[in-house]
C-alpha cells in the first residue's frame, strides 16, 4: 500500500504522527506519575487517565488557544495539549513555585487562562455550568470560538449537568459537551447509578444531538470532535459526545478498585487505544520501526526532563502564600 497523503479525516502524516506523539507522550506522563506515587515522591492527590487517553488527543488536536477547555482531574494531558510545558505541569503535582499554581493547590484545580484551560473545582459537574457561561459570552462576543467540557457519567447524574445542557440548548451556545464514560463512578458502576445505557440520549430532552462512540478510538474521537466544532463555529449550537472506554487504574492511585474484575480489565486492555493507532499508522506507511523510536525517545526524554526539573524546583516560599489572593 502506497503512502498515504491524507486521510479521509483530512489529517496529512505528519499531523497523525504528532498525534501518535500526543498519545505516547501523555500515556508516559500518567505512568511516571503513577510510579512517584508509589515512591512516595508526589505531593499531590494523582488521578490518572491512563486507558483514556484517545478522548483527550481526539478532543484537543487542533484547537485555537483561543478554544476554552474546562477539563476533568483526570485529563492531565488536556493541559500539555492546550501548551503547558510538560516542566510546569509536573512542578505542579510536586507542588514546586514553578508549578501552575506556584504549590498552593492540591494539582487538580489549576487553570491557565491565557492558554483556555479552566481549572476545575472538586464539585464534579460545576465545570459545566461554567462552560456554558464561557460559550455564552463568546457568543455574544460574536466570535466562532468553542468551548470543550469533560465530565464522568457519574457527574452526568447531577444537577449541574442538566441545567447546563438546559442552559447551552436554549441559547444555542458553541460548547461541546464531552462525557469521558469509564464505566465507574469512583467504585458506582454504570448500572447502579443510571437507568439507561447511554449519556448521550439525554442531549435529547435539551434540544440537541448526543452521539455514543468508542472513545479509545483516537480517530473516532476526532471526527466526532470536528464534526461538533464545525456546528459550534458555525452557530448551530451544543453537542454531546459520549465517549465509551474504561480507566485502567483506581479512581485514584490510592484506590487498588478491588471492585471489578481482573477478567473486565484484561478485556478492557486489549481495547488499548495505543497499539490501535500504531497499527493504524503501520498499516498506511505513516509509522515504521525507526520513526517509533524516535518518538518513543522524544516522548522518555521529555519526561525524564520534566521529572528532573519539577523535583529540583524550590518549594514555595511560605511568606508568599496570600499573594495572588483576591476578593
Ligand atoms: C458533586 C460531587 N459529588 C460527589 C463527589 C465525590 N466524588 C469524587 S470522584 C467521584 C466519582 C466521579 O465519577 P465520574 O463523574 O464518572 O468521573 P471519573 O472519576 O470516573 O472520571 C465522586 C462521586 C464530588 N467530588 N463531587
Amino acid at each position: 500500500m502506497p503512502p498515504i497523503k491524507r486521510t479521509k479525516f483530512k489529517l496529512s502524516s505528519d499531523q497523525l504522527l504528532e498525534m501518535f506523539y500526543w498519545l505516547k507522550l501523555i500515556r508516559a506522563f500518567d505512568e511516571r506519575l503513577s510510579i512517584l506515587v508509589k515512591q512516595g515522591k508526589v505531593r499531590s492527590g494523582v488521578y490518572t487517565g491512563i486507558g483514556q487517553e484517545a478522548i483527550i488527543i481526539g478532543t484537543c488536536y487542533g484547537l485555537r488557544p483561543e478554544d476554552y477547555i474546562a477539563p476533568l482531574h483526570r485529563d492531565l494531558g488536556s493541559f500539555l495539549m492546550k501548551g503547558v510545558e510538560p516542566r510546569a505541569m509536573m512542578s505542579q503535582m510536586f507542588a514546586k513555585v514553578t508549578g501552575l499554581s506556584k504549590g498552593r493547590d492540591s494539582a487538580l484545580h489549576s487553570g491557565v487562562n491565557e492558554l483556555g484551560i479552566f481549572g476545575n473545582t472538586s464539585m464534579l459537574g460545576s465545570n459545566l455550568p461554567v462552560a456554558a457561561g464561557i460559550a455564552l459570552t463568546y457568543k455574544m462576543e460574536k466570535t466562532d470560538n468553542v468551548v470543550i467540557a469533560y465530565f464522568g457519567e457519574g457527574a452526568s447524574n447531577t444537577g449541574d449537568f442538566h441545567e447546563a445542557l438546559n442552559f447551552a440548548g436554549v441559547h444555542q451556545l458553541p460548547v461541546i459537551f464531552i462525557c469521558e464514560n469509564n464505566q465507574y463512578a469512583y467504585s458506582v458502576p454504570l448500572e447502579k447509578s443510571m437507568a439507561i445505557d447511554d449519556v448521550a440520549i439525554r442531549a435529547e430532552g435539551y434540544g440537541f444531538d448526543g452521539v455514543a462512540i468508542n472513545g479509545n478510538d483516537v480517530l473516532a474521537v476526532y471526527q466526532a470532535t470536528q464534526g461538533a466544532l464545525t456546528r459550534a463555529r458555525g452557530g448551530n449550537g451544543p453537542t454531546l459526545i459520549e465517549c465509551k472506554t474504561y480507566r485502567w487504574h483506581g479512581h485514584s492511585e490510592h484506590d487498588k478498585a478491588f471492585y471489578r474484575t481482573d477478567e473486565e480489565l484484561a478485556m478492557w486492555k486489549s481495547r488499548d487505544p495505543i497499539p490501535t493507532f500504531t497499527t493504524y499508522l503501520l498499516a498506511r506507511h505513516v509509522l515504521d520501526d525507526e520513526k517509533l523510536k524516535d518518538v518513543e525517545t522524544r516522548v522518555k526524554a521529555a519526561i525524564d526532563d520534566a521529572v528532573e526539573f519539577a523535583m529540583n524546583a524550590a518549594d514555595p516560599d511560605p511568606t508568599e502564600a496570600t499573594t495572588d489572593l483576591y476578593a
